[in-house]
């Protein structure tokens, strides 16, 4: 059972086991950072709802690093490989992992998903993407290995989203604001209150508003992707040092 949401069924996963599940689960996503970090891959999982804009955002994140940067990425959903194909179709070597009843990806899973060509692709690249499965809670409590957690937020979730779902913001390196294009449409979404939500819940709040389809933002995004693959690959030659 989630220790957050409590989804699960406790009677039959006790709280013990699921606490020793997660220790094991973080031992593996630790071990894949160690991987990642001495291959210099920067890892970013990307969390939130079904239909935030996480894939949109990807894609538009493909497009705009095509030519500068490798991209690889794993998209974690229930059922089909439809977003592994989006991706796929913008350029991103890309697996999907479908998850079946559960709610959120772990590192096995990313793991197992690292095998041929989409396991070579995510060591060669610079930016391996997890798209994390659509959720409002779970994702944040499983660490999968990655150096940056990304929340995106859509403009027409409404302002108190991050209040009434904390749990993720906790966890989140950055806020992507998505869909800014929509804000003339909807009068009574200020982002100056989105703003002082996650104020309220993000330990260093930091959000960027961004528009996948017409492109606004995007430049802040990936001006805050590269100071994040800076700063892990610092680490890794701070640990070379050490
Ligand atoms: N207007 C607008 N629509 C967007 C934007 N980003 C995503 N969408 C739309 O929102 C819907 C869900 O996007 P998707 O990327 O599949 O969300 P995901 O489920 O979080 O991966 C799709 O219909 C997208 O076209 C955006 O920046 N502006
Ligand atoms: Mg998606």
């Amino acid at each position: 059972m989630c220790d957050t949401c409590g989804c699960g069924d406790a009677n039959l996963v006790s709280v013990d086991v699921h606490q020793s599940l997660l220790s094991a689960n973080d031992a593996q996503a630790a071990a894949l950072r160690l991987r990642f970090t001495g291959d210099g891959v920067t890892v970013v999982n990307v969390m939130r709802s079904p239909g935030s804009g996480k894939t949109a955002l990807l894609e538009a994140t493909a497009r705009a690093f095509a030519g500068r940067h490798r991209l690889a990425a794993v998209s974690g959903d229930l059922a089909t490989s439809h977003d592994a194909d989006r991706l796929a179709r913008a350029g991103v070597p890309s697996a999907a992992i479908t998850t079946g009843t559960t709610c959120h990806l772990d590192a096995a899973m990313v793991e197992r998903a690292l095998q041929g060509e989409i396991g070579a692709a995510a060591r060669a690249c610079e930016y391996f993407f997890i798209e994390n499965v659509g959720n409002l809670v779970c994702p944040a409590i499983y660490d999968l290995g990655q150096h940056a957690n990304v929340v995106a937020l859509s403009v027409t979730e409404g302002v108190d989203k991050p209040l009434k779902y904390p749990v993720m913001f906790r966890h989140a390196d950055l806020v992507v604001l998505t869909k800014v294009d929509l804000l003339p449409h909807l009068p009574e979404v200020s982002v100056a209150a989105i703003r002082d939500a996650l104020a309220r819940v993000m330990p260093e709040p930091e959000l960027i508003e961004v528009s996948a389809t017409k492109g606004a933002g995007l430049d802040a995004w990936l001006g805050w992707l590269e100071q994040r693959r800076a700063a892990a690959l610092a680490s890794r030659c701070e640990g070379f040092g050490s």
